[in-house]
């Protein structure tokens, strides 16, 4: 049985041992119920997720050993979020706006032959084969909680490392302030592009310091194998202390900035969506607070919501790099 509808729109199984065939079941008699309505949308997508989950891990991938990272405050001794949760309830616009629908359909992303092209006010500027810059430094597994801006987070052993050994080695000169990031856009096998709901490509961005900062994470696997398509193979961005759009997915360009980039969801609703979305429980969204969130997984009829961390928890490791700034108006 599913019940209830978050604030955040969110629906939670009861149980998750039920078949597909329950499912589509259910799914059915919850569509007669609701029909039309945006909580019915909501269910079917939970309802979709869990026969997707049956049958989801995909055994091809290689697997991709890491040594458990010695960047300070890294891992958590929290549990981890299922992988089957993690790779099948996601956002991923590019193939759709619905949590089930990026692991339904990333199967179309190319990610070989994979380049990164490296440009703006930068010394070695150059498009970079991925296999090379992965061997820029020693793969890492780290443990980050990442939380959606919609209220749901999840803990995820992520493998690769710190992007500032990336940014050292092509050398941005000295007025570069931003880094920006664009990731793939291609009408061809990204089916959610045909949409407005973005202007594609996502472009996300960082301040220069913060994406020197140990903890900004070029990730190329979770779970100790190479990232599903969904979670934003080959390489994308894990930024644990921001809200998850920051952490951008499939990424094809680093360009080095004096300006403060347009990224994708400032450009949507920029009183929505500040540059910084630092996590921070005391400044709302304005249509939602942000003071609590729910751990995939863990949501059931009776799951309580938890706390949401300062800076997501990594308030000890990244609170100086906004010393003396208004966290309200720089949201
Ligand atoms: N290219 C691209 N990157 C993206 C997104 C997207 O739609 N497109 N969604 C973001 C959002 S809103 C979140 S919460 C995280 C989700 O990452 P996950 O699916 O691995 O949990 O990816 C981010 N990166
Ligand atoms: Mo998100």
């Amino acid at each position: 049985m599913l019940i209830r509808t978050g604030r955040d729109g969110h629906t939670h199984p009861l149980s998750s041992e039920i078949t597909p065939h329950a499912v589509w079941q259910q799914r059915r008699e919850l569509m007669r119920l609701m029909a039309g309505g945006a909580a019915g949308a909501a269910l079917a997508t939970w309802a979709g997720r869990q026969a997707l989950a049956q049958v989801q891990r995909p055994g091809k991938l290689a697997a991709l050993p890491g040594a458990r990272s010695s960047v300070a405050g890294a891992a958590t001794m929290e549990k981890t979020t299922d992988y089957k949760d993690a790779a099948s309830y996601n956002n991923y616009y590019e193939f759709g706006t619905d949590k089930a629908d990026p692991a339904k359909n990333a199967h179309t992303l190319r990610t070989t032959p994979w380049t990164v092209e490296v440009d703006g006010v930068v010394k070695k500027p150059g498009k970079y084969a991925l296999e090379d810059l992965l061997k820029l430094s020693a793969q890492e597994e780290r443990i980050y909680r990442l939380r959606c801006v919609e209220g749901w987070s999840m803990v995820i052993p992520w493998v690769g490392y710190s992007l500032s050994h990336l940014v050292q080695r092509v050398e941005p000169l000295g007025n570069a302030k931003f880094v920006e990031f664009h990731t793939l856009a291609d009408r061809a096998t990204m089916p959610g592009i045909r949409s407005s709901v973005l202007d594609w490509p996502y472009i996300e961005g960082l301040r220069l310091d913060e994406a020197m900062h140990p903890l900004t994470l070029l990730a190329y696997g979770m779970y100790g194998e190479v990232l599903p398509n969904q979670n934003g193979a080959p390489v994308r961005l894990v930024v644990p202390w921001k809200y998850g759009f920051k952490s951008a997915k499939s990424i094809v360009k680093i360009r080095f900035t004096e300006q403060m980039p347009k990224t994708a969801w400032n450009k949507a609703a920029a009183n929505e969506y500040g540059f910084f979305s630092n996590v921070n429980p005391d400044v709302d969204h304005p249509r939602w607070s942000q003071a609590t969130e729910r751990r995939i997984g863990e949501d059931g009829l009776f799951a309580k919501k938890r706390k949401t961390l300062m800076f997501n928890g990594y308030e000890a490791q990244v609170g100086q790099l906004y010393a003396g700034m208004d966290l309200k108006k720089n949201y």
